[in-house]
């Protein structure tokens, strides 16, 4: 990645101050003629570089990155970015979750290789810090944590002490999270005794953006359009309020129908029975949505796509019946609402985080949104509830740092803050399900949540 630094010398060396969010965007662009491609094209009497004049270059740049809207851009997600299914990837996929969580660790401290440790006298009894990906997680007889810690070179059993400070985050220890661990090897080496448990983590001074300009969105999902438990009246409530509101952005994380098959019995709870026709209903719905509003639709494991996650944007077939102001990404995707970038997550991880984190419950999900957080990770658990592609590259992994991540999937509505980042699960738009209430979860459905961006203040709206 470019040096922010950098990037602002080339400006300055042509007298040009630069926005810290234009500057934001060419580091992710990764792209050094971008720098000479702005310059060129800015008006000359410019003396700041804004997000404004990026659109003017869009022409000549990668197309997709770029919006006609100057307030709103995809970071990414917006279609083409999920790769393509291969077994032998997974490999590639955990290497680089690896590489890149254990990058955001290792700047903190000098960690060592664990065939290094392990295969040297030396290290016994000598305070060291190591950085792997957890394997199985266990408790022993005694109620001490005991992991498996693997990096590139090894693997080594790490006992977290039920007396020591580091043993109530390791309470919370997962499989597949890549993790710091300070600590000493035993006398005989086989055993590393942790003291302190390291996550990637959120940094302590992370300070959102907020926008320098007015602008409101509103945050909502799971609308389940197809199912016979939709709540159409909180709906048309909800599309009265916005025809009235001063909402710009409207974001759907997820489950946009109800889809078919996707639950034993689902087929006597839809009143839609054609996927075509659930798609082509709620493009006529999004048609009562005023025109300058800006709709992001991202899919969830009820929407048309294949469940493997990074999900697919909703192809073109379904589109037919929206209008222009709405916009399909892949699950999950970063929008830039004026600078304030959100991440949108459908959430299926959320049921795998559940089953394994000791006191974690559907009533609590804003806990969840902080354990991804934490993890830097939207879906760490492999090989349960929620399906991975097996892409070459860790697209789960949360980097940039978000403002807000926005979720959806348990239909229990949520908010939380952590470390200056908002979280926002806004519930659903569908009542209890005859397979929810075998599952006892007691949705609260009809909500939005409204995002002031210049503030980041929020507010949960009810539609019943
Ligand atoms: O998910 C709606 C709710 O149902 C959410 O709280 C998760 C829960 N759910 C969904 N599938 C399962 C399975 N297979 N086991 C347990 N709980 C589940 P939605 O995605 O809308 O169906
Ligand atoms: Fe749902
Ligand atoms: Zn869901």
């Amino acid at each position: 990645m470019l040096d922010a630094e950098v990037i602002v010398e080339k400006f300055l060396e042509t007298k040009l101050q630069v926005h810290p969010e234009v500057v934001r965007f060419i580091r992710e662009q990764n792209d050094p003629s971008l720098i000479e491609k702005i310059i060129s094209s800015i008006p000359v009497d410019t003396i700041v570089v804004s997000v404004h004049h990026i659109p003017a270059i869009s022409g000549e740049c990668d197309g997709a990155r770029f919006n006609a809207d100057p307030h709103i851009e995809i970071i990414s997600g917006l279609g083409g970015t999920q790769g393509s299914t291969n077994i032998d990837n997974y490999l590639h996929l955990f290497r680089d979750r690896y590489q890149k969580l254990g990058g955001i660790i290792k700047s903190r401290f000098n960690a060592m290789p664990i065939e290094g440790l392990t295969s040297s006298k030396r290290y016994l009894n000598v305070e060291c810090s190591l950085v792997g990906m957890t394997g199985e997680v266990r408790t022993t007889t005694n109620g001490h944590r005991l992991i498996d810690l693997e990096d590139t070179t090894g693997k080594i059993s790490v006992l977290f002490n039920k007396n020591n400070d580091g043993f109530k985050e390791a309470v919370v220890l997962i499989p597949d999270e890549v993790i710091g661990v300070r600590g000493t090897l035993s006398g005989d080496g086989r055993i590393f005794f942790a003291d302190t448990l390291y996550r990637p983590d959120i940094p302590h001074n992370n300070a959102p953006f907020k926008s320098k300009f007015p602008g409101k969105a509103a945050l909502i999902s799971d609308i389940h359009v197809g199912s016979n438990t939709f709540l159409e009246e909180a709906w048309n409530n909800f599309l009265e309020w916005l025809s009235k509101s001063e909402i710009s952005y409207l974001l759907v994380a997820g489950d946009l129908v109800d889809g078919i098959g996707i639950y034993p019995g689902q087929e006597h709870e839809l009143c839609i029975p054609n996927i075509y026709a659930q798609y082509a209903r709620l493009g006529e719905m999004f048609c009562s949505v005023p025109k300058r509003i800006k709709v992001i639709l991202s899919p969830g494991n009820h929407d048309v796509v294949r469940g493997a996650e990074p999900q697919p944007a909703i192809p073109e077939e379904f589109r037919k019946k929206f209008p222009d102001n709405c916009t399909f990404v892949e699950n999950p995707a970063i929008i830039s609402l004026q600078g304030v970038r959100v991440l949108m997550y459908h959430g299926r991880s959320i049921d795998d985080l559940i089953g394994l984190i000791p006191g974690a419950s559907y009533q609590k999900g804003g806990n969840m949104m902080e354990a991804m957080l934490k993890r830097r990770h939207l879906a760490p658990i492999y090989g349960r509830k929620t399906p991975i592609a097996a892409n070459y590259d860790d697209s789960l992994i949360i980097n940039p740092i978000p403002d807000v991540i926005h979720t959806g999937h348990i239909h229990i509505s949520a908010t939380t803050e952590y470390r200056g980042v908002i979280g926002i699960n806004a519930g659903t738009w569908q009542a209890q399900t005859a397979f929810q209430k075998q599952m006892n979860i007691q949705p609260t459905p009809g909500k939005a949540v409204v995002l002031d961006l210049q503030t980041l203040s929020y507010d949960m709206l009810d539609f019943n």
